[in-house]
């Protein structure tokens, strides 16, 4: 669909699903409850995001490590339980999976669904203290109401996935199969309005987004591109220049609009990369290709793994669809 300007900005995520799952399709209906969910979690995020510094939120929550080695931070752990709160009361889950529980949570009773949900629900935590953009990973997938044990599905499987960004505003971008569509939060009406209609990836960018500090335990093949589109020497002969945030969620949401290549590629210390393919790595490739866009590990497309495990990790390079081909063939 094409959106004048008056229309997208009287457009909220609502109407958009509404609009949607008018017709019938009961897959529709039930992604309208759990985005109902996801909106109203965002929100509350992205508030206790803003008033972090002011309300003692910020720092550790001392809890020690979690199943991951890292420790939790305060707004880890409020995120998580927003999250699965809101997730739950959609009324569509069988499972949860997030980064920050050792194992999937199952629901039953009469909140008890169909679908799972695996989500980062604050990435980039790390960054929180000094108020730089943080963000809410997810993915959405069906078919586990019999299901004894957490299914682990491949991220071509997810009927639905996203982010949410909080950052100078608060950016839900969505895909439900069809393209991919942003959403940005209105303060004061609290209704996340279209302001990204059908999200289009420039085909070739010319920023590289990764941790440089690792290079020197990169693979040799991978320096030797990094050598060659910083000089203006590779394919498209245009010479890139970085930006990095650390926080994937800013990183892939510049990727997104302006085209580029994002990379946390596996090196001497990180056999598998850092990200993880569940909540981090699948549902941003899925964004990836909705918008024109791949997602590879360097040697397979990422939608193609096939987990082993719910916190598993992969290494990934994802953006403009020439850039990320040009990248792996030196991954
Ligand atoms: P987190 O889930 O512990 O926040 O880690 C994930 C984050 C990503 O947002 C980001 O792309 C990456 O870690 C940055 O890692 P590094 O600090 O090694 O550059
Ligand atoms: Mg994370």
């Amino acid at each position: 669909k094409v959106y004048s300007k008056k229309d997208r900005l009287s457009t909220t995520l609502s109407d958009f699903l509404r609009e949607k799952a008018i017709g019938g399709d009961p897959t529709m209906r039930d992604l309208e409850a759990i985005f109902s969910g996801i909106q109203s979690a965002c929100r509350s995020i992205a508030d206790m995001v803003g008033k972090a510094g002011i309300q003692d939120m910020t720092g550790m929550a001392g809890t020690g490590e979690n199943v991951q080695g890292e420790e939790q931070k305060k707004l880890d752990i409020l995120s998580n339980d927003v999250f699965k709160d809101k997730l739950t009361k959609s009324g569509c889950m069988a499972y949860l999976g997030s980064e920050e529980e050792d194992e999937a949570i199952r629901i039953t009773g009469k909140f008890g669904g169909d679908y799972i949900a695996v989500f980062d629900p604050l990435d980039g935590s790390s960054n929180i203290d000094a108020a730089i953009s943080v963000g809410t990973i997810f993915g959405i997938y069906k078919g586990a109401k019999n299901a004894e044990e957490f299914p682990l599905k491949k991220g071509s499987e997810q009927v639905a996935a996203g982010y949410c960004m909080y950052s100078t505003c608060t950016i839900l971008m969505i895909t439900i199969g069809d393209g991919v569509n942003g959403f940005t939060l209105d303060s004061s009406s609290g209704e996340f309005v279209l302001t990204h209609p059908n999200v289009a990836m420039p085909k070739r960018g010319k920023i590289y987004s990764c941790n440089q500090g690792n290079i020197p335990a990169w693979p040799e093949s991978l320096k030797t591109y990094f050598d060659k589109i910083c000089r203006g020497e590779g394919e498209s002969k245009t010479k890139y220049g970085l930006r990095y945030i650390g926080s994937m969620v800013g990183d892939m949401h510049r990727t997104l609009l302006y085209g580029g290549l994002f990379l946390y590629p596996a090196d001497a210390k990180n056999k598998n990369g850092k990200l993880r393919l569940l909540y981090e790595a699948s549902p941003m490739a899925m964004l990836a290709e909705q918008a024109g866009g791949k997602a590879s590990t360097g040697k397979e497309r990422v939608l193609d793994i096939e987990p082993q495990e719910l916190h598993q990790r992969v290494p990934i390079f994802i953006g403009s669809a020439d850039d990320v081909d040009e990248a792996c063939k030196y991954a």
